[in-house]
Formats: C-alpha cells, sequence, structure tokens
C-alpha cells in the first residue's frame, strides 16, 4: 500500500470514528443534565431500588417516609439526610461525578431489619463526554492525514 493510499484509509476511519461519535453523542442528546427523582422509604426498603443516571448529571432526590422515620445515605458519595418523617420530604442533590455502583442506604434506625433497608445508585458512562471525544479525535485524524495527502500531491 502505498502512502497516498493508506492517508485515504485514515481519512475514512477518522470520519467513520466521528460519525460513531456524533451517534453515541445523540443517543443521550434527548436526556436532562439533571436527573430527578422521588423516592418513598418505607420499612424496609426504597422505592424506586435503583437509580441510574450519568456521570455528570446533577441528581436531585427527594425523600418522602410512607411510614416510620427514615434516613437516607449514599456510600462514597457521602450524601446524608438523616431523620426524614412521614409528611415531611426531604431534597438532596449532588453531582453525579464518579462513576459506578454505590449503595443506598437508611441511615436512622428504623426497625428490625433496618440494615437491610437498602437501594442502589448507578452512575453509568457519560456518552456526550465520550461521543464529542470520538467527534474530535476522528475528524483531526481526518484533517491532518488529508493536509498531509495535499502536501505531498
Ligand atoms: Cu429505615
Amino acid at each position: 500500500m502505498n502512502r497516498h493510499k493508506m492517508l485515504l484509509v485514515l481519512i475514512v476511519i477518522g470520519i467513520a470514528v466521528g460519525t460513531v461519535g456524533m451517534g453515541l453523542a445523540a443517543a443521550q442528546q434527548q436526556d436532562s443534565y439533571v436527573k430527578q427523582f422521588t423516592l418513598k422509604a418505607f420499612r424496609f426498603g426504597f422505592e424506586p431500588a435503583r437509580l441510574v443516571v450519568n456521570q455528570g448529571d446533577i441528581v436531585v432526590i427527594t425523600i418522602e417516609s410512607v411510614d416510620a422515620i427514615h434516613g437516607f445515605y449514599i456510600e462514597d458519595y457521602e450524601v446524608r439526610q438523616d431523620f426524614i418523617t412521614p409528611g415531611s420530604p426531604e431534597t438532596v442533590s449532588f453531582v453525579a461525578d464518579r462513576m459506578g455502583m454505590f449503595r443506598i442506604h437508611c441511615s436512622t434506625i428504623c426497625g428490625s431489619l433496618h440494615p437491610f433497608m437498602m437501594a442502589q445508585l448507578e452512575v453509568q458512562p457519560n456518552l456526550r463526554f465520550i461521543g464529542s471525544f470520538f467527534v474530535i479525535s476522528g475528524l483531526s485524524v481526518s484533517f491532518i492525514a488529508y493536509v498531509w495527502m495535499r502536501k505531498e500531491d
């Protein structure tokens, strides 16, 4: 393969990577940066039991207790709200800056099965960011290869 062909292949690969990046970013485009949840706390669990967000999202969670005094604590994120009484919902907010699975548990002793009162926060990758990275790097490769090819002509 001569150099001209190689550069042409690079241009095509760059455009393809850029296109994939645009697709990734678009897939998450209709998603809001702000994720709001209403979480019901009851003996002995949370509903919904799983909250899914993307890295970089602003997460706003309103916790309502339906039966007893409960608490809310996200491990590693150190987001905490103790003593949530029925009829007085509490709201916590934070930026989901770390990816992964994080355990949520009740932070106010509420009965015999209190230690098992849990839920989960799942912070997934930020496709907008990854997509933009693909677009920029793909198109840069194409552009450099194109300029190089012109220079050789
Ligand atoms: Cu509880």
